[in-house]
């Protein structure tokens, strides 16, 4: 599993790799810098590896021909403006015909664009298909696409599940692993330019002379790659490092100390990328202790960075339990007044639901609701509620749902997707964030599966309109097999994964009745936390009479935060969709649910079982590929699959069991067989 999605292993298919051989073995990449090396290195590798025919020629006699800027004229006289339009990142690549001959030529405006055309050519080959005539113009729809590594500096990672974490910050800044190289490789393949080196929950270490030279280690590493290094920090550090009283974002002395941190921060790494920031969250330090707003916090950063080019992603995750609103209400309440009120090198990153990374949430209702603050977007790649590495979750079809909801913030169509990506109102930054999940496990992520939600990550950061699915079939062709059967048995058990989780653990709507502190297995049991918001007695609210959380107009009124008609439909559990039912209402148990006729609590069953029975039929059609894939892929994931079947039955049995406490009625005739 070490090689991710860029195996290049010989492709089986000889009449197509004839066909390429003739097209693609002849290649020149016209450029000097370390880029364009790279280029050729990677060039070199996948094509001996997938055609095992691999000669690199003059520019004059090549097939493919790797060019950036007007010098494409030479191969596409008529360019024109094209290329200008895709902009620093875009691409073409374009089969055409030179000198009585046929070339395919990948250009750009500079060498990360070719970079990433190069890699989508590779991908091309990957998944077999043909390129005659090929003609392929891409440019990605946000700016910036970032992992979020919640890796602290002694190499635990917050929520992470696929070991230590990479960074090996000891042997910084001497000790380079070539894993850093083959990191920097996987990200630029799909797209992915930023990197937050450290968890949100930052150390001020991360600061100190001493650490940040081992920062520019990897910067400089990864610079030729086209991914930048940002850094989460500290709000308190100008106290807690600099000896200062406080860390007020208004005292003069504070901003100066950052302003001074930042420039030595860029004489090292002069396009270093900028600051993640976790404010007032979570018990990290803020603006607010200083009674100041966040505006006025990410303001004060955005200044220092200013200068030098950098930028803030300032945090929307935020809530306290002494608030007098109901959690999922808050971020909304704090921040969308402050429109307007953030520099123009300022986004508010927000989780895509109002709570926190739960298997299904409606969307935040932050996303269209600020139209001069730059709404980005964080997803979790990591499984943190999901069943950690071993359950088989494919997230590209939650991420597709968010996505595409529409937000209705200027009339039908503007998806959260177009939000983010500044098309429904024109923010002058865009960006997805993506919290990791590698770790140094040698297959990176703890499960083979789960890399493909790295990849999906990165193929929607560029293009929020691509399908999960085209993304499924596209990733198990270059990470599992070409052979159609395969490729069609595996996209159907990834596209069926993710919905099956939301069935036995958290179905029509249910949430946050994971276990306490881990959030692993179900707990939906426990009410004595400390913090009535971290109770999932708080989110079910069972009782004899019912169950699910009111957050229509006769409850907590999440639903004014929507803008109309979603606030409407949401309002009454007639037109909410049936996913985030409970979710929104507080419902008997004898409610009648319309899709299905059943009473609630047979549904609620139904779902439990039939998540239950989704994971068997996974298992077992991954069981039926035997022999057909890398035998060593094929026994991790079966492994994987056997603890998930048995967890999945254990999620089941216990929401049921408990929730049946509540209810007093029987299970539904024909499932209540033993497992
Ligand atoms: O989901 C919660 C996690 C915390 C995490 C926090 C956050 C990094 O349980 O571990 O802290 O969210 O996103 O800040």
């Amino acid at each position: 599993g070490y090689r991710l999605w860029m195996k290049y292993d010989l492709l089986q298919n000889k009449s197509l790799r004839k066909a390429y051989q003739k097209q693609l073995t002849k290649w020149s990449v016209v450029g000097q810098s370390e880029t364009s090396q790279i280029i050729r290195d990677e060039l070199d590798y996948a094509l001996s590896g997938l055609l095992g025919q691999s000669e690199p020629a003059g520019y004059r006699s090549a097939n493919l021909v790797v060019v950036t800027g007007r010098l494409a004229t030479r191969w596409i006289p008529d360019l024109g403006d094209e290329l200008s339009k895709l902009g620093d990142e875009g691409y073409i690549i374009r089969q055409v015909e030179h000198n009585n001959k046929s070339v395919i030529v990948v250009t750009a405006n500079t060498d990360i664009g070719a970079l990433y055309g190069t890699f989508n050519l590779l991908r091309l080959v990957q998944t077999q298909t043909p390129l005659d005539a090929v003609d392929i113009s891409s440019a990605p729809k946000t700016k910036v696409r970032v992992l979020n590594h919640w890796d602290n500096p002694d190499r635990h990672v917050e929520r992470g599940f696929a070991g230590e974490s990479i960074w090996d910050w000891h042997k910084l800044p001497h000790y380079k692993y070539q894993k850093y190289t083959d990191y920097a490789r996987a990200n630029a393949s799909i797209g992915i330019n930023g990197t937050v080196l450290n968890n949100v929950n930052a150390d001020p270490i991360m600061l100190t002379p001493a650490y940040l030279e081992k920062v520019k280690a990897l910067a400089d590493l990864f610079r030729p790659y086209g991914l930048k290094v940002y850094l989460s920090i500290k709000f308190n550090s100008p106290a807690t490092l600099g000896g200062l009283k406080n860390s007020d974002p208004l005292n003069p002395q504070v901003a100066k100390w950052w302003d001074k941190k930042i420039a030595e921060i860029y004489q090292l790494i002069p396009d270093f990328g900028g600051f993640l920031v976790k404010a007032n969250s979570e018990g990290q330090p803020g603006p607010g202790d200083y009674g100041r707003t966040h505006a006025q916090g990410a303001n004060m950063l955005a200044d220092a960075l200013k200068p030098h080019g950098g930028i803030v992603m300032w945090r929307a995750f935020v809530y306290a339990n002494e608030k007098n609103e109901e959690r999922s209400k808050q971020a909304y309440s704090e921040f969308k007044p402050l429109d307007g009120k953030f520099r123009e090198n300022v986004m508010v990153q927000v989780k895509n639901g109002p709570i926190d990374f739960q298997p299904r949430e409606p969307i935040s209702p932050l996303f269209g609701a600020t139209q001069e603050t730059p709404m980005m977007m964080e997803f979790q790649i990591t499984m943190e509620y999901l069943g950690f590495s071993t359950h088989f979750v494919y997230l590209g079809p939650m991420y597709e749902e968010v996505l595409k909801t529409d937000t209705y913030a200027k009339g039908k169509g503007s998806t959260v997707g177009k939000v983010v990506a500044g098309e429904v109102y024109d923010y002058p930054l865009t960006g997805m964030a993506g919290v990791s999940n590698i770790g140094s496990d040698r297959n990176w992520t703890g499960h083979i599966i789960l890399q493909s939600n790295w990849y999906v990550f990165g193929r929607m950061a560029w293009d929020y309109n691509i399908s999960a699915e085209q993304v499924a079939e596209e990733w198990t062709r270059m990470t599992l097999s070409n052979k159609s059967a395969v490729v069609k048995k595996v996209t159907e058990m990834m596209m069926l994964s993710h919905e099956a989780t939301v069935n036995y653990m958290t179905p029509l709507g249910l949430h946050h009745i994971m276990g306490t502190g881990h959030h692993y297995g179900p707990a939906p049991w426990v009410d004595d936390l400390g913090r009535a918001d971290w109770n999932p007695v708080y989110y079910h609210r069972a009782t004899k009479g019912g169950i699910g959380f009111d957050r229509s107009p006769s409850g907590v009124n999440a639903v004014e935060q929507y803008f109309s008609p979603l606030k409407e439909q949401l309002a009454d559990p007639k037109s909410t969709p049936e996913k985030y039912l409970l979710w929104f209402h507080h419902l008997p148990w004898d409610y009648k649910v319309k899709s299905s006729g059943r009473t609630l609590w047979d549904e609620i069953v139904h779902r439990y079982y039939l998540g239950v029975d989704q994971v068997a039929q996974i298992s077992q059609s991954w069981d039926s590929l035997q022999g057909q894939i890398d035998p060593l892929q094929f026994k991790q994931v079966q492994m994987a699959n056997t603890i998930h079947l048995k967890e999945a039955i254990w999620w089941r049995n216990a929401c049921v069991l408990y929730f049946q406490t509540f209810s007093q009625r029987p299970i539904p005739p024909g499932l209540d067989k033993p497992q």
